[in-house]
């Protein structure tokens, strides 16, 4: 059975209950809103065309060893599309290797509606975003752009003006931006993955060794960027 086909009102068990976990334990120090959240789109696997199982190994890969680096934190791969191929094979290799269960979640929804629609607070959220850093385009970086108002678009421009391949970078939200005030968002940090697809710049014409090497650049650019956000 396929477990993307749940609503994406189902909240993961876990999720609420590591919650309730991190609340009562005895460092009390501790409590849901000290935790860290990212979600992640799946870097490179729609309109710039990487392969799924390659994409599926870096992510596992580099997740598990985030996650064994650095305490108090929560990563969460979302996919839109239902049945989603990729979050099938993620969750079956998460499983395999044992991968922290109440740490990292998979989620079918959309990455601008976490909250709202499934009730998982995300406070950092990634974009798979284009080289020019631009608006539009489809995709998650469409979704991102539209959903947080032109104010990103400004916000990102102060930051940076283009990015290269494999490299990432924070952008804050303000306090009034739709999705900091509706979801919770404080920062969305943009990274830009391989790409496959000879429409799109910067093709790698299936090097795949060039492409696993970005596309595990990206992910630990994107980690430690997640990692270095000031709460
Ligand atoms: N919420 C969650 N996941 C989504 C959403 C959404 N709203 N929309 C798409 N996905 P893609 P790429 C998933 O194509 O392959 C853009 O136009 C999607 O199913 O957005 O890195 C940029 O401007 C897939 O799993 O990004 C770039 O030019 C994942 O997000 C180019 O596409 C990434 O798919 C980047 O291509």
């Amino acid at each position: 059975t396929e477990n993307s086909s749940i609503p994406v009102r189902n909240v993961d068990k876990n999720f609420t209950e590591g919650k309730e976990l991190m609340g009562g334990s005895s460092h009390g120090a501790v409590t849901a809103s000290d935790i860290q959240t990212l979600a992640f789109p799946s870097i490179s696997t729609a309109d710039f065309q990487f392969n799924h199982e390659k994409a599926s190994d870096i992510i596992i890969e580099k997740v598990d060893e985030f996650l064994s680096k650095v305490e108090n934190v929560r990563l969460v791969l979302v996919d839109l599309i239902p049945g989603s191929h990729m979050l099938s094979l993620v969750r079956a290799k998460a499983a395999q290797k044992h991968i922290d269960s109440k740490r990292f979640f998979t989620v079918a929804g959309d990455i601008t509606r976490l909250y709202t629609e499934s009730g998982f607070r995300c406070n950092v959220i990634a974009n798979a975003a284009n080289w020019r850093l631009r608006p539009g385009g489809g995709g998650v970086n469409a979704a991102i752009f539209s959903a947080a108002g032109q104010a990103l678009e400004i916000a990102t421009k102060k930051r940076a003006e283009t990015l290269s391949p494999g490299s990432s970078v924070v952008v804050p939200l303000l306090p009034n931006s739709p999705l900091y005030e509706r979801e919770g968002v404080t920062h969305v940090i943009h990274v830009l993955g391989p790409n496959m697809n000879p429409q799109r710049p910067n093709c790698l014409k299936n090097d795949y060794i060039k492409g696993c090497k970005i596309l595990r650049e990206a992910y630990s650019s994107l980690f430690e960027s997640f990692a270095s956000i000031e709460r």
